[in-house]
């Protein structure tokens, strides 16, 4: 899901995202900043933490697919757009260089919360699928 933030014009553009507008309470907050040209990072799925993702600068593209082989894809490059990474998706991201991304996860890290194995991921009975 893609989510549109207010903003505020302060002759610098202000993007706000109260409490409400998020679908869980963030309890992990981290950020990545991309130095290399067309790094690709994820690569994996969680089994219960979601999170939100926010492209402060340049710009990234991730795509999601469920263990049925459906998949869907995002291109964030604008700070106002926000989107959600369910849990049980094996998640790619294609960060451009000088990309930087804000995190929001609903969960602490855990090493277990992660399937990095993509047979694995498609052997699971998973619970969600694209539609
Ligand atoms: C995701 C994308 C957007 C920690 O020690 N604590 C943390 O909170 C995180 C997120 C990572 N790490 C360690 C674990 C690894 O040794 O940092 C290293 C790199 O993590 P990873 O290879 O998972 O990085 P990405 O960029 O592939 O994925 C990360 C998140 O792990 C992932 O959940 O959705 O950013």
């Amino acid at each position: 899901r893609l989510y549109n933030l207010p903003t505020v014009d302060i002759n610098s553009i202000m993007t706000i995202a109260e409490r409400d507008d998020l679908p869980f309470p963030v309890k992990r907050v981290y950020w990545i900043t991309s130095n290399h040209e067309d790094e690709i990072r994820g690569e994996h799925a969680h089994k219960s933490c979601q999170q939100l993702l926010v492209c402060l600068h340049g710009e990234l593209n991730i795509q999601l697919e469920d263990n049925h082989g459906n998949k869907s894809s995002f291109c964030l490059k604008h700070p106002n757009e926000m989107v959600l990474i369910p849990s049980q998706y094996w998640c790619k991201i294609a960060y451009k260089k000088d990309a930087i991304v804000l995190v929001m996860a609903s969960h602490e890290y855990d090493p277990e919360d992660y399937i990095r194995v993509y047979d694995e991921f498609k052997s699971q009975e998973l619970k969600y699928h694209l539609g």
